[in-house]
């Protein structure tokens, strides 16, 4: 039966919105064989980078004093300063409250101490089949570096698979500092050298396959400045053309290209030091018309890039925009782009990912994100009814679908 008014509309999008299991496409969650990898807890979510930022708004500390504090001295301050001192409401800050909340903890009270409590009564594992639950998240991509030691080391002795986590090869220190990633490609066995002779392009196609197979990713990821060119007479762009694209393709995995980031504008703040510019969508555009074969997933930083970034989505099908990353992830920047990607690509996109690099964020981030996209897909659906058209609850579950989960498989899975 079709929905036969706006009320019953309303319900209908916030019963699919609400209920829809989500694949998130980018986290920097790990399976719990990662050990202390894998964030969690009220400690690490108060001291998440985006709130260090934060409250270095407030405080005269040094940077150096303020990193030689223990995590819990760290969110102590954080608590008393964001939350304690000022209104939460940014939305990292309110991120916090409301995973404290569908926690069922009482929020009202403004007890660390009793949230801490709440925390130390749990193993990791149930945490985690609690917040995948709660959030309902069916399986999260993780984030993952074969250049980072500890990492690297769990993948060679000690990984056991979880369904609910997939892994992405992050390639970043590949691509944006060869002059030092070399050095270990050849430590580790690979017969290279800092020159991109054929020889080490070789060598470098063979560390991707390797890691390829033993991580079996559902795609290939890469973070890059706003200055990133594509085609370029610089080492980056030939270890994408020779090395990158063809591995992606032999694997049929699409390449991620997260765009915009300037890494350390602030080096005192660490990972929370990093800032955004304008990239630049010819070089998207380039890549997708001149590699039809490869399937390129991109988010871009900069507010600025989103409507190029959705032009060039309808017109290469290789191309799948997704997420509004980091920065955009906020209530009004997430509502502005989704309707416009909306508008210009109808289902066909993958409106957001969390990012989450505390387990527990996967509550909050998806909490925000539903709400915002629900309001976007009511609005959309209602000037569709205006028309005269009539729409069955089970199609709107179906786009619902889509946008949340299967959109990322299909592309994952699609044959150029
Ligand atoms: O959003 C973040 O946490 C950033 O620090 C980055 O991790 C970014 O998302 C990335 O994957 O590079
Ligand atoms: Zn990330």
């Amino acid at each position: 039966m079709p929905i036969a008014d706006v009320k019953e509309l309303r319900a209908a999008v916030d019963a699919a919105v609400e209920q829809v299991e989500i694949t998130d496409v980018h986290t920097h969650l790990y399976t719990p064989c990662f050990g202390d990898m894998l964030l969690w807890g009220v400690d690490e979510l108060l001291t998440y980078h985006y709130l260090v930022a934060e409250v270095f708004r407030w405080i005269d500390m040094p940077y150096d004093e303020f990193w030689s504090m223990s995590k819990k001295e760290q969110a102590d301050l954080i608590w008393k300063t964001l939350f304690l001192e000022n209104s939460p409401y940014s939305e990292a800050c309110r991120g916090v409250l409301t995973v404290l909340n569908k926690l069922g903890l009482d929020v009202a009270k403004r007890d660390l101490e009793a949230y801490r409590q709440y925390f130390a009564g749990k193993t990791m594992e149930e945490y985690v089949d609690q917040v995948f639950e709660l959030s309902r998240v069916k399986e999260v991509v993780m984030t993952n570096d074969p250049f980072d030691d500890n990492e690297r080391k769990v993948w060679l002795e000690s990984y056991k698979a979880d369904p609910r986590f997939k892994a992405a090869l992050r390639i970043d220190p590949l691509l944006n500092t060869w002059d030092q990633t070399w050095i270990k490609l050849k430590e580790w066995g690979y017969d290279v050298e800092e020159e991109l002779s054929q020889t080490t392009l070789k060598e470098v196609r063979r560390f991707l396959s390797d890691w390829a197979n033993r991580m079996q990713p559902v795609y290939m990821a890469v973070s890059l400045p706003p200055t990133f060119a594509f085609p370029e007479n610089s080492t980056r762009a030939v270890l994408i053309e020779e090395c990158v694209l063809p591995v992606c393709r032999e694997f049929n995995i699409p390449l991620a290209m997260m765009i915009g980031v300037k890494k350390l504008v602030n080096p005192g703040l660490k990972l929370a030091g990093d800032s955004v510019g304008k990239g630049s969508i010819e070089t998207v555009e380039y890549l997708c018309a001149n590699h039809p074969y490869n399937k390129f997933m991109v988010t871009m930083l900069s507010r600025e890039n989103q409507h190029e970034l959705s032009v060039a989505a309808r017109k290469f099908r290789n191309l799948m925009v997704f997420g509004c990353w980091w920065f955009l992830n906020n209530p009004s920047l997430v509502d502005e782009m989704t309707r416009m990607r909306f508008e210009l690509l109808g289902v066909s996109v993958i409106p957001q990912h969390s990012d989450a690099r505390v387990l527990d964020q996967l509550i909050y981030k998806w909490a925000h994100s539903r709400k915002v996209i629900a309001d976007v897909l009511f609005d959309k659906y209602r000037d569709l009814m205006e028309t005269g058209w009539q729409l069955e609850e089970s199609e709107i579950r179906r786009d619902v679908h889509k946008l949340f989960s299967q959109n990322f498989w299909d592309f994952v899975n699609k044959k150029l």
